[in-house]
């Protein structure tokens, strides 16, 4: 999605990425290490306004609402910064895999899409190599996993998709793309927000910030509904269902029985 956050906003995301990365921004160079300049920050990021505010965006979240259903919540939020890695150093790993960890149970085939990511651009990637996370194209259909020869870090017969985009572009992905993070082979830093979003029957993941009770106190009730604000899975997720009802984009009711 093109321009889904306006410059103002951009400004403030990464002002409050820069306060949490400022420690590893401050790092002295070592180009050759590609491990030593990956951030993956997820703790306490909501207790930031700015990026707690993103959580309901308006551009991006009422389109996840409706790809999945009203049933969500918040599920993993990421802040990912990649150093510049001098261009010569072979990557160490790619890490493909799918995202929430069900083919580990239930295999690779018939899998659900249960799970939407939506990936904020804070920088620019206009050239390839600069550190946005690699994607295989269709590679959520496949039943199998991923086949890459020994040889080689990328797969064999997919499509690997090195996307072109603004600051301020998302990038919407489901939880069956195979996908990898990637060195950032550019000048400059490489900055996204990765905000994670599931049916509530999937426990958000460890690092997600434990829901504060005076915070959750003070939201609106989508806020309250997508960072956990109910008591049980049972409950009707009231907030977003009114919010569908209102935009008349409501799913089909799904009965337990019907009349034979
Ligand atoms: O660091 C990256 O670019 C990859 C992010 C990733 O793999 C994920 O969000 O699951």
């Amino acid at each position: 999605m093109r321009s889904a956050i306006d410059r103002e906003t951009l400004d403030r995301l990464v002002a409050a990425g820069d306060k949490r990365a400022r420690a590893f921004l401050d790092k002295p160079a070592v180009l050759e290490k590609e491990e030593y300049n990956h951030l993956d920050l997820r703790p306490g990021l909501l207790k930031d306004n700015a990026l707690r505010a993103l959580v309901t965006h308006s551009t991006t979240v009422p389109l996840v609402v409706q790809l999945l259903s009203p049933n969500i919540h918040l599920h993993s939020l990421a802040l990912i910064y990649k150093r510049p890695v001098s261009p010569e150093v072979t990557p160490f790993r790619r890490g493909w895999h799918r995202d929430i960890r069900i083919p580990k149970d239930l295999g690779h085939r018939h899998l659900p899409r249960v799970g939407i990511k939506i990936c904020y651009c804070l920088t620019d990637f206009h050239k390839p190599n600069s550190g946005m996370t690699l994607f295989a194209r269709r590679s959520h259909l496949d039943s199998e996993p991923l086949a890459i020869s020994k040889a080689e870090i990328d797969p064999k017969h997919a499509e690997v998709c090195d996307l072109t985009l603004n600051a301020g572009d998302a990038v919407l992905f489901e939880n069956r793309i195979f996908h990898t993070a990637a060195p950032n082979r550019s000048d400059r830093v490489s900055r996204v927000l990765i905000y994670g979003y599931a049916y509530r029957w999937l426990k958000p993941e460890v690092y997600l910030d434990v829901p504060d009770e005076q915070l959750l106190a003070k939201s609106d009730p989508i806020t309250r509904q997508l960072l956990g604000g109910y008591r049980d899975v049972d409950t009707v997720p009231w907030a977003l269902q009114r919010w569908a009802r209102t935009h008349g984009v409501e799913p089909e009711p799904v009965p337990w029985t019907i009349e034979a």
